[in-house]
């Protein structure tokens, strides 16, 4: 008898699911089926798991495949299983290519061709189906969001619009996805909601399309280069009852989040300073340097250090002070710094492309200070310090894969609650970041270095 083995979390057990199953158990004669368990689901970075433990191997009961069903709860179960119950396949969907090479020397490892696309009629029925994505644009971003919205459950990448068919035609073979278009019109069409990577300039015209024929739009940031326009933007998407959500990833993570609680909570006393830098030394004919397309450290690369400004003292900034060193042919700045002023506080913000520098975050207060290491823009560990060291405190979480995830995870549980707006990022604050790196394109208050 040959015995054939799969996993999955089978949240909102739909058609790629049972297709799997179905060919899983077309391997052999016997089929035993691997659901994950919440915890293993938490610990291998996996989000939004809707459905219980429970409900999922009722899904796969359901389906009529299983010969027996097991559950997954720990790394490296799968060699354990493999073994115990005497397996001769190893299946599982293309979407995990390579990752499971290791079990061969066990069994034999097959990745079975993952089911493109999503059909929703019977989804629909459901309290949440799987809300179906479009993607917009397809360079460096958007090629590390798919594979990180893979760990989001409740959500499928269904195509993929840009100007290049060429390279359309190579991002849909890459990750497998349904369909490609040129036209923008046919992706909104044939979604849900958006995922805009496109450059800067052309968000403004992509988001207001999307949200007038009723899309959630999720954008790269900065998602637009004007404060009028983001709030024109803001304003059609609450009209429209639509999300609107702009994609600065270290605002919905959980250690950045557990970082402003844990600045904000009286522990360092009152905050009177802040310090947050991000460099990333670029070189070339690349979009970042050309100003033609918005490119530059401050619009590049601003709102990261100036959401943690934001987040900790607010918006109502007094003054803001810019010192840039420019690159004078491309007219781009390869360095900016940004001093900004409230009523209590002051914060510097630190950029560059082309000056390389200590990427930490540094928030001091009347009692002590919170010193985050570089990149604390993907938050994983921070210590409190304190005049008096042994009362110094570190703290780590974890910050899984790229983190697009989490800005993703944000984005479906508000679609499923129906709820435009979200405490990680209010469309205040993201129009306030936007007002900051707008003034800075104004040359207003920027003195050359
Ligand atoms: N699948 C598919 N087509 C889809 C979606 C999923 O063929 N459109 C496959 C996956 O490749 C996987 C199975 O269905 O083989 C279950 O998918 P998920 O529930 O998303 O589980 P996953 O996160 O892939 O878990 O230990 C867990 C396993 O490593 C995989």
């Amino acid at each position: 008898m040959k015995k054939v083995i799969t996993y999955g979390t089978f949240d909102l057990f739909h058609e790629g699911h049972y297709r799997l199953l179905k060919r899983a158990k077309e391997l052999g004669d016997y089929l035993i089926v691997g659901v994950t368990t919440e915890n293993y689901d938490k610990s291998r970075g996996k989000l939004n798991v809707q459905e219980s433990l429970v409900q999922r191997i009722e899904n796969v009961k359901k389906s009529g495949l299983a010969d027996e069903i097991i559950i997954e709860e720990y790394e490296g179960q799968k060699i354990d299983d493999i073994l115990k119950y005497n397996i001769d396949i190893f299946a599982i969907g293309s979407d995990w290519k390579g990752k499971f090479d290791y079990l061969s020397e066990y069994c034999k490892v097959v990745y079975l061709e993952r089911t493109k696309g999503i059909s929703s009629t019977q989804l629909r029925a459901k309290k949440n189906g799987i809300i179906k994505l479009g993607i917009v644009g397809y360079g460096r971003i958007a090629n590390r969001f798919v594979p990180e919205s893979k760990f989001v459950s409740g959500i499928n990448v269904e195509g993929v619009f840009g100007p290049n068919q060429n390279s359309l035609e190579q991002f849909v073979q890459k990750h497998e996805l349904a369909f490609f278009t040129l036209n923008y019109n046919e992706l909104l069409d044939r979604v849900d909601a958006v995922y805009i990577a496109s450059p800067h300039l052309t968000h403004y015209e992509y988001i207001k399309k999307a949200l007038i024929k009723g899309k959630h739009v999720l954008c790269e940031k900065p998602i637009v280069l004007s404060a009028k326009q983001a709030n024109e933007l803001y304003k059609l998407a609450e009209e429209k009852e639509c999300v609107l959500l702009e994609a600065i990833k270290t605002a919905y993570s959980p250690g950045f989040l557990r970082l402003l609680s844990i600045a904000k909570s009286g522990l360092i006393g009152k905050i009177k300073n802040i310090d947050a830098t991000f460099t990333k030394l670029v070189k070339g004919n690349i979009r970042e340097l050309d100003i033609n397309t918005g490119g530059g450290s401050m619009t590049e690369l601003g709102s990261y250090p100036l959401l943690a400004i934001i987040k900790l003292l607010g918006q109502n900034i007094e003054e803001i002070k810019f010192y840039s060193y420019y690159d004078i042919e491309k007219k781009v700045d390869l360095f900016t710094k940004v001093n900004l002023k409230y009523k209590d506080a002051v914060a510097t913000a630190k950029v560059g492309l082309g000056v390389k520098s200590e990427g930490d975050l540094i928030i001091s207060g009347t009692k002590g200070y919170i010193y985050v290491p570089s990149p604390w823009w993907k938050t994983e560990y921070f210590e409190v310090r304190f005049e008096n060291f042994s009362d110094n405190k570190k703290y780590y979480y974890k910050f899984d894969g790229e983190g697009l995830r989490y800005e993703l995870a944000e984005f479906v549980s508000m679609i499923n609650r129906r709820e435009i707006q979200t405490y990680k990022l209010k469309p205040s604050e993201s129009i306030t970041i936007i007002n900051v790196i707008e003034k800075f394109i104004e040359r207003k208050n920027v003195e050359k270095i």
